[in-house]
C-alpha cells in the first residue's frame, strides 16, 4: 500500500483539487514556502504577501479537515528552497513512496517534475480538473483547425456547459454582446469600492515574513487588501455580483485616470490560486441575469472572460509550450524602458497605468493590453523582457495565463496564432477611452513636435517597419491605405520623431537595474533567503 506525499502548490489552494482526492489515511500534505518562487522574477510585495498568507490559511483549513499536513516555512533552517527539492526532502523525513503532484500553473514546474517520474522516490502527475476545460480537451478541439479562434472555442464552451444557453440557442439571441460593451467613461461614475479584508494573526504573520525578506520588491504592504481565505473571496464574489456586474459590459474597455477597478470583479488572483472556482463565479454571473438583476451583455461579457480567454489562453499555453515560449515573430529586441519598474514618465496614460500596478498588484485588462503592452509592441520590446514584467508585477499573473496575453495578444509574437492582427493603436485610441490625456503634457492631436503624444509616431513608425510582415493582412488593409496616402515629407518627420523619441528611452534589464547592470534572470541560482542591497527608494517611489 503506498505512502504518498500530496504536495500542494501555492496556486493549488482548493480543497477540491484532485490530489487531495481519495487519499489515504497515512498521506502527508506538503505545502512548501520557498525562496526560489519568490525570486526566479522579481514578484511585487503583494503577490508574495498574497502566497504566504494564503498557503499558510490553506494549511490551517486541510488540519481541520484531519489531514496530516507539513509546512515547510520560509525561515525554517532545513528549507531547501526549491519546490523540488523540498517535496523530495520532506517525502525522505516520512517515509513516502511516491510524490503526488497536480499540474502546476508554469512549464519550468512541469518540466522539472517530469523528469523526476523515474526517481526514488518517483513523482506522479496528475490532471489539474479545476478548470472547464484540461488541455486534452483544448487539443482535441484544436485539432484539424487551421485558426484557432477564441469565438469558435467559447461557443463550443457555452455548449457544453450549458451556461447562459436557452435550449440550443444562447441565451439574449446572441452568442457575444462585445458591440454594447465599447462606452468610455463620459460622467462621473459611482464605482464600487472593493471589500476591506481584515488581517488575523496569520495574515498579519505572513506580511511581516513578506517585507522581512522581500522589502526590496515592488511595491508596498500598507495597503495590502487581498483575499487570502475562501471566505474572503466569497466576500469579494458577493459583492462584485451585488455592485459591480451590471455595469461591468457596459465600461470593460474604459480607462480612468484616478479608478483602478472601475467595474472589473479583481477575482483574477483568488480564482488562479484555487481560493474561487471559475465554475462557481461563472454560476453566480449566470443566476444574477435570470434572476433579472444584470442585463444580458454585463453577464454574457463576464462569462465570456472566464469561461471563454480564461480556458482558451491555458489551452494555447499547454498545448503550443515549450516552443511558444521563445517565439519572437516580429523580431522585438529592445529592453524594457526603466519607468516600467518607477513609472517615472511624463506619459499621462503609462504613469497612472504603472502606478496604480506598483500601488495594487492591478491593473485591469484594457490597461495591460492597450496602455503599457501597446507601447511595449509600439516600441519593440524583446518578448522576453516583458513577459518577466507581467509575470512579476500583478498578482495573478502565473504564466499559463501571462504568456499567452503578452507574447499572443499584445506582442503579436506567435505570429497570429492567438490574434489575427496586432492589438496597436495611436493615441486617438487612449483619448477616446480615458480621461488620460487631458492631465497630459503631450497632445493626441499632434502627431510630430515637441507636445506630439508618442504614441502617434510610434503607432506609425511601428507600421512602416512591420509592413513586410502585416501589410497583406486583410484586417491591416484600410490602416496601411491611410499610411500609403500620406506624404514622403509627412512620413520622414514622423520616423524622425519616432527615432528620437526611441534613442532616448531609457531601458533596464530588470527591476531597479540599468541595460548595463546585471538584471533578474531568468534561472537565478541564488535563492537564499536575503535582503537585496538596492533599497527601495533608489528602485521604487519615494
Ligand atoms: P475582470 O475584468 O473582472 O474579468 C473577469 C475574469 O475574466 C478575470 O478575473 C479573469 O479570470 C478572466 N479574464 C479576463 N480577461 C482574460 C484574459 N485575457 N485571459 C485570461 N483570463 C481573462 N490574467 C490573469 O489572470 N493572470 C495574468 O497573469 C494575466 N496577464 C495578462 C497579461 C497581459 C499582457 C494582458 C493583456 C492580460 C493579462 N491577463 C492576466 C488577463 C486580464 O488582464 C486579467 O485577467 C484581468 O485584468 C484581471 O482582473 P479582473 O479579475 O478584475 O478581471
Ligand atoms: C508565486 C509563488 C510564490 C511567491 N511563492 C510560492 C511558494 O513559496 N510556494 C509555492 O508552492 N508557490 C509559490 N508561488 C507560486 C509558484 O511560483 C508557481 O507558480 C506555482 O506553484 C505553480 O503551480
Ligand atoms: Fe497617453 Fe498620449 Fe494621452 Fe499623454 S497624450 S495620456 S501619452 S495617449
Amino acid at each position: 500500500m503506498s505512502k504518498p506525499l500530496l504536495l500542494v502548490l501555492g496556486d493549488q489552494l482548493s480543497l477540491s483539487l484532485s490530489t487531495l482526492q481519495n487519499a489515504p489515511a497515512d498521506a502527508v500534505v506538503a505545502l512548501c514556502e520557498v525562496a526560489e518562487e519568490a525570486h526566479y522574477v522579481p514578484h511585487h510585495i503583494h503577490k508574495i504577501g498574497l502566497f504566504l498568507a494564503a498557503m499558510r490559511h490553506f494549511a490551517q483549513a486541510l488540519r481541520e479537515k484531519s489531514f496530516q499536513v507539513h509546512y515547510s516555512a520560509l525561515d525554517d533552517v532545513d528549507n531547501t528552497h526549491s519546490l523540488i527539492d523540498e517535496a523530495e526532502r520532506i517525502a525522505q523525513q516520512y517515509g513516502c513512496d511516491e510524490i503526488r503532484v497536480a499540474r502546476p500553473g508554469e512549464w519550468r514546474l512541469w518540466e522539472a517534475m517530469q523528469q523526476r517520474i523515474d526517481a526514488t522516490i518517483p513523482w506522479r502527475l496528475i490532471e489539474d480538473e479545476r478548470f472547464f476545460t484540461t488541455p486534452d480537451d483544448f487539443s482535441q478541439w484544436a485539432s484539424g483547425r487551421k485558426q484557432l479562434r477564441l469565438e469558435y472555442f467559447y461557443r463550443e464552451q457555452r455548449k457544453r456547459t450549458g451556461l447562459l444557453m436557452e435550449g440550443d440557442e444562447p441565451a439574449g439571441g446572441k452568442w457575444n454582446f462585445d458591440h454594447d460593451n465599447r462606452q468610455p467613461i463620459k460622467a462621473a461614475l459611482d464605482f464600487p469600492d472593493l471589500p476591506q479584508h481584515g488581517q488575523d494573526a496569520l495574515t498579519k504573520a505572513a506580511l511581516a515574513d513578506a517585507e522581512r525578506h522581500f522589502s526590496d520588491h515592488m511595491g508596498n504592504l500598507a495597503n495590502f487588501n487581498l483575499p487570502v481565505t475562501r471566505k474572503q473571496a466569497l466576500v469579494d464574489l458577493k459583492h462584485f455580483m451585488q455592485h459591480g456586474l451590471s455595469q461591468f459590459g457596459h465600461y470593460q474597455d474604459a480607462i480612468s485616470d484616478t479608478a483602478p477597478f472601475l467595474y472589473h470583479s479583481r477575482l483574477s488572483a483568488a480564482m488562479n490560486i484555487g481560493l474561487l472556482s471559475p465554475h462557481e463565479v461563472c454560476a453566480a454571473a449566470e443566476q444574477r441575469y435570470y434572476d433579472g438583476d444584470v442585463p444580458i451583455n454585463a453577464a454574457e461579457g463576464f462569462i465570456r472572460q472566464i469561461l471563454g480567454w480564461r480556458e482558451y489562453v491555458r489551452g494555447l499555453y499547454w498545448t503550443q509550450m515549450p516552443d511558444y515560449k521563445s517565439a519572437n515573430q516580429l523580431g522585438f529586441e529592445r529592453d524594457l524602458p526603466t519607468f516600467y519598474w518607477n513609472a517615472n514618465t511624463d506619459m499621462r496614460c503609462l504613469q497612472r497605468a504603472i502606478q496604480m500596478t506598483i500601488d495594487n498588484s492591478y491593473a485591469h485588462h484594457i490597461q495591460r493590453l492597450m496602455v503599457t503592452g501597446n507601447f511595449a509592441l509600439l516600441c519593440g520590446i524583446k518578448p522576453e523582457a516583458l513577459c518577466d514584467w507581467y509575470l512579476a508585477v500583478y498578482a495573478d499573473a502565473s504564466e499559463w495565463v501571462e504568456l499567452p496575453n503578452t507574447l499572443g495578444m499584445v506582442l503579436h509574437a506567435d505570429g497570429g496564432l492567438m490574434g489575427s492582427k496586432p492589438y496597436c493603436a495611436s493615441g486617438k485610441y487612449i483619448d477616446k477611452m480615458s480621461d488620460h490625456c487631458q492631465h497630459c503634457r503631450y497632445s493626441p492631436k499632434q502627431v510630430t513636435g515637441p507636445k506630439a503624444c508618442p504614441f502617434n509616431s510610434l503607432y506609425w513608425h511601428f507600421l512602416e517597419n512591420n509592413a513586410e510582415r502585416l501589410n497583406k493582412n486583410p484586417r491591416m488593409k484600410l490602416i496601411y491605405a491611410s499610411l500609403s496616402r500620406m506624404s514622403d515629407d509627412k512620413r520622414e518627420a514622423m520616423r524622425q520623431q519616432a527615432k528620437s523619441f526611441l534613442a532616448q528611452l531609457e531601458t533596464s534589464t530588470g527591476y531597479g537595474q540599468s541595460s548595463h547592470t546585471q538584471g533578474y534572470s531568468r534561472t537565478t541560482s541564488n535563492v537564499a533567503i536575503k535582503r537585496n542591497t538596492t533599497s527601495k527608494s533608489d528602485t521604487n517611489k519615494e
